[in-house]
């Protein structure tokens, strides 16, 4: 029957099942637990599923230096100054690895910050809200890296391989940023009654916008079940927001904070912290372009990128000088 159908029919036919065939080696190599190099054969799907979500992740990091930047100026001694710039310094650095990760999947620099300034692209909601007093600096490490490392510990284990060996360095990193912020916590919510007040304060603002970094529910959630399959994500929004709320109830308790929540409840059958409503109609007002930071974020963005142009340029004109060997 072949030489009836148009001559490119069966060519198209072959290339069909080439890709069933290399997406079934695909999915087993994924379920063997084997990592996917940028060079291995990968849906087209899986590739853009990945753009999308490191160059989120990566543009978070960036961003994300912003709220804690209003704060090194102001920061009250020379050891909190000198913590707050490493731990700043530390984000650009994460933003680099994993902007480096993902141009390994055939998309520039250049592209993937277009789609941050015009608003293709997402970054972590919680970098629109704004940073009040010193005690936010301690809320931001606490609970807002707290969050990230559960989320990017079960990243390490991510399906491709230069996302994974990135969170192995990020979370390094992260941990101590974590203990930077409850450091601070404690020693405030050990302070005087003000310094207490203050502690309260951020955490009773920072907590709701901290679970809602964990994404939509699981039902709400567009990507989970693909980043699922293909173990991009291990472990779904709602079950990493469950293990972040569990770990972090203890260490309130522990500096005397409470969570700002009635609903919080110990529940002995299934072992978890209970917990109150999240306002999702926040949520997506932020994540959509609404909250109280997002445009003054991304106009820094856009200035601070303008103002560096130089610095980009002389750079590559001293990489290509050097090339050739001048
Ligand atoms: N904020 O289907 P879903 C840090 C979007 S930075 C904004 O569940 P997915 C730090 C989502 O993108 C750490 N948007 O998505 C830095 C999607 O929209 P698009 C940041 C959100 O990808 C400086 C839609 O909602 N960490 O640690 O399966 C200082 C539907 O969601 C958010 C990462 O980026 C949100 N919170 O799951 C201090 C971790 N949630 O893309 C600290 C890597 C959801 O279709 N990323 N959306 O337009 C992830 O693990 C996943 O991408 C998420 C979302 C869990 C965030």
């Amino acid at each position: 029957m072949g030489h009836f159908l148009p001559s490119n029919h069966s060519s198209k036919a072959n290339t069909l099942t080439m890709s069933a065939v290399q997406e079934t080696a695909f999915q087993e190599k994924i379920d063997a637990e084997l990592k996917i190099e940028a060079k291995d054969w990968m849906p087209d799907k899986y590739r853009l599923h990945l753009i999308r979500q490191i160059s989120q992740h990566a543009h978070s990091e960036v961003i994300g230096m912003q709220p804690e930047g209003n704060w090194i100026t102001r920061a009250p001694s020379l050891r909190a100054k000198m913590v707050l710039i490493a731990k700043v310094q530390d984000e650009a650095g994460h933003g680099l690895y994993l902007y480096s990760a993902t141009e390994t999947l055939g998309i520039t620099r250049s592209e993937l910050i277009k789609q941050l300034q015009t608003g293709k692209a997402k970054y972590s909601s919680i970098f629109n809200y704004p940073t009040l007093t010193w005690a936010d600096m301690g809320a931001i490490g606490w609970l807002v890296d707290g969050a990230a490392i559960v989320n990017q510990q079960s990243l390490r284990r991510t399906s491709y391989g230069p996302y994974s060996r990135a969170m192995v360095r990020i979370c390094k990193e992260e941990s101590f940023h974590q203990r930077q912020g409850y450091e601070i916590m404690s020693k405030m919510s050990n302070g005087t009654i003000e310094q207490q007040e203050m502690a309260q304060d951020a955490l009773n603002r920072w907590w709701w916008p901290s679970l809602m970094m964990f994404g939509p529910t699981d039902s709400e959630s567009a990507h989970t079940s693909n980043a699922m399959k293909w173990k991009i994500k291990r472990g779904t929004n709602d079950d990493l927001r469950q293990l972040f709320i569990d770990r972090t109830v203890k260490q309130a308790e522990l500096i005397g904070l409470e969570i700002p929540d009635p609903d919080l409840k110990w529940n002995p059958k299934t072992k978890h912290y209970d917990f109150g409503e999240i306002d999702w109609e926040e949520f997506w007002e932020v994540v959509n372009g609404n909250g109280f930071c997002n445009k003054e974020r991304i106009n820094n963005h856009i200035k601070a990128r303008s103002e560096g142009q130089w610095v980009r340029e002389a750079a590559l004109a001293y990489s290509e000088k050097k090339q050739n060997g001048v």
